[in-house]
């Protein structure tokens, strides 16, 4: 028996965020158009349509660009605590509309509600982060070498910003660049996954309501939707100096190379391949907690995710024991139900390369501690539920070297010192999130050490997913160098000046060249 979007309290919330059965799916502030095909948002939760978006067709991607680059003139123009001040009305709207956005992500991309409200959060904290930083945007000065001189540095507004973004954090990333990029000076632009639109035309319809209270012109945020053929026109765009994209490393590779070949910035954050190393010390209930949590959070579609586990031998059967224990305690099903933990894969290609991942595991003769599958029957009937699985198996396996967006996680056994779990912990190409269990000092701080992980983020006695707004996030490696969201990452969204001011009666030149006319 399928249940109406008004059952789910989904109706009330598309209603509230002013998102209707059919979107345009372009706009630039106060204007929204469209004349493009049509894209279907379907939940994974039960398979119903939510709605549709008319994708951007090239004659409105051109109008976008054009708009938004006019409105960088003017916004450039504001003193940065006045854009703050843009984004904390922005924040409070956010706070006002958490329930029905928060329902609305859970209920398009297929996360707990939980989740959904967490995403939200973090909106509004980066919102805050960014109404902080629009009085902080400060350069160094410099002692110059020639007297009666003055050295100092700056930081100007960038230009127009495409923001690239994937469907796991369908509205959170979208806000890390968004926030920042406002402050700085910057306009945007942005192109949200093809499997989440709504989500993002609801936060369009919210920044629209900013935007003609305080009578902004048209272009400070815009929105296009399509596939990789409207973020092409926007990598290839040498009018859109910075492109920011969240994704697989298959698209960033693609991205990086069109950004370079015109000699633009890129803000990659891409896949990783994240380790919790458990060691003797460890204390077993924090590290039940923080994996489980880090492996089937976000039924493991977060670039954070804990893909493996690193345990020593000694604890090794207890922690796989402890582990297969709470995985009985997980219930799967409608994120909206506040009970469940874990909800569906975005679709039916995810639950494939679910699959696929766990027969691979097989065909290397891994055990499986607990064991996958498609779950079916009433509640499951969009075919997207699986079973959160745990493989025993070996780092060197193809299959465990690569991201797979699901929850399957790898047990790996280590000997010996701490060392030899953070060879293993850094024997992937990926370097975002890792993690280390341990009670040892000794262990913790050769782990946090230049010889230690070499991940974007390192965490002692956490998970390797859940990272705060404040810190810095992204990783390195083939998960792309980026970094976005708190610390200095703002310094990405503008572009930095030198200045030497002469203050003298005198024309010295640097490096002592004497130059006499
Ligand atoms: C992502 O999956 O792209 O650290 C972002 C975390 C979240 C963000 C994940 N704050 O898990």
């Amino acid at each position: 028996m399928s249940i109406t979007l008004a059952d789910h309290g989904i109706q009330q919330a598309l209603d509230q965020l002013g998102v209707k059965e059919i979107n345009l799916g372009t706009s630039t502030g106060k204007q929204w158009f469209g004349t493009g095909a049509l894209i279907e948002s379907v939940s994974p939760v039960d398979n119903q349509l939510i709605g549709k978006v008319h994708e951007t067709t090239k004659e409105d991607y051109e109008k976008v660009v054009k708009v938004a680059s006019e409105s960088f003139k003017v916004w450039r123009k504001m003193p940065a605590p006045q854009r703050g001040e843009i984004v904390r009305q922005y924040g409070e709207l956010l706070r006002q509309y958490k329930e029905p956005l928060g329902k609305l992500v859970s209920y398009e991309m297929g996360k707990s509600l939980q989740e959904g409200y967490g995403e939200v959060q973090e909106m509004i904290d980066i919102c805050d982060f960014a109404v902080g930083l629009s009085r902080q945007l400060h350069g160094l000065t410099m002692h110059s070498e020639r007297p009666n001189h003055r050295m100092y540095e700056q930081y100007h507004p960038l230009g127009v910003v495409g923001i690239i973004s994937a469907f796991n954090f369908p509205v959170a990333v979208w806000s890390w660049n968004t926030a920042l990029a406002w402050v700085c000076g910057d306009v945007c632009i942005w192109k949200p996954s093809e499997k989440t639109p709504l989500t993002a035309v609801a936060c369009q319809h919210l920044m629209t309501k900013v935007l003609e209270q305080n009578d902004l012109p048209e272009g400070i945020s815009c929105l296009i939707n399509g596939d990789y053929r409207v973020g092409e026109w926007m990598t290839n765009d040498t009018r859109v100096p910075l492109i920011s994209a969240t994704g697989s490393i298959r698209m960033g590779k693609i991205v990086a190379q069109a950004v370079a070949k015109r000699l633009g910035k890129s803000l990659l954050e891409l896949g990783g391949n994240n380790a919790i190393i458990v060691t003797p010390d460890a204390d077993i209930k924090m590290t039940v907690i923080g994996a489980v949590f880090g492996a089937v959070g976000t039924c493991g579609q977060r670039c954070t995710s804990t893909r493996r586990l690193i345990v020593h031998e000694e604890v090794y059967d207890k922690v796989k024991n402890a582990l297969s224990e709470a995985y009985k305690q997980l219930s799967i099903g409608n994120p909206l139900d506040e009970r469940n933990h874990v909800g569906p894969l975005i679709d039916k290609d995810a639950v494939n390369n679910y699959l696929n991942a766990i027969a691979q595991v097989k065909e290397h003769g891994g055990n499986m501690v607990v064991d996958g599958g498609v779950l079916e029957g009433e509640g499951y009937d969009s075919g997207c539920y699986v079973k959160p699985a745990i493989a025993e198996a070996e780092n060197h396996w193809e299959i465990v070297q690569e991201e797979t967006f699901a929850p399957v996680l790898y047990l790996l056994k280590y000997t010996g010192d701490v060392e030899n779990a953070i060879a293993i912990q850094n024997g992937v190409k990926q370097g975002l999130s890792s993690a280390i269990m341990t009670t040892n000092l000794r262990e913790a701080e050769k782990f946090l050490s230049h010889a230690g992980s070499d991940c974007g983020i390192a965490n002692v006695n956490i998970g390797t997913s859940g990272a705060e707004i404040g810190g810095a996030f992204g990783g390195e490696k083939e998960t792309g160098g980026g970094r976005e969201s708190g610390s200095d990452a703002w310094k990405v969204y503008m572009r930095r000046q030198t200045n030497t001011i002469n203050y003298g009666a005198d024309l010295p030149l640097a490096q002592g060249i004497k130059f006499d006319l």
